[in-house]
């Protein structure tokens, strides 16, 4: 074989291998996990969920009647659930714990009871 077809042929190996290392680096990183969190009266469905530090994940939220708060100040989560509307969150969080995350839209009579736990893990 020529010296000239030879290192063609290498460089397009090459070239296939690079594509495929980008390929599957863009797939795993773009599909974080998602949580869906339902807001209605008074309460969330699910009332706990783990995430893991340092873990991209999405979290789902709506609301099946009014207009609910979902706030946990050291998860930078401050939100507005509108009914009708579903609205991703994106969090990483980086400190391991037990947050509660309370509802900060006044809802009615038992608004005040209305929070969920997330835990962080290591
Ligand atoms: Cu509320």
């Amino acid at each position: 074989m020529r010296p000239k077809a030879l290192k063609i042929i290498l460089s397009a190996l090459l070239m296939i291998t690079l594509l495929g290392i980008i390929i599957t680096h863009q797939v795993s990183a773009e599909a974080p996990r998602v949580i869906e969190i339902t807001a209605k009266r008074f309460a969330f469905t699910p009332n706990q969920i783990t995430l893991k530090k340092g873990e991209p994940v999405i979290l789902r939220l709506k609301s099946e009647d009014v207009t609910h708060g979902f706030f946990m100040r050291k998860l930078k989560i401050d939100e507005t659930i509108e009914p009708g509307k579903t609205l991703d969150v994106a969090v990483t969080p980086d400190t391991a714990g037990t947050y509660t995350t309370i509802c900060d839209h006044f809802c009615g009579v038992n608004h005040g009871s209305m929070n969920m736990t997330i835990s962080v893990v290591e």
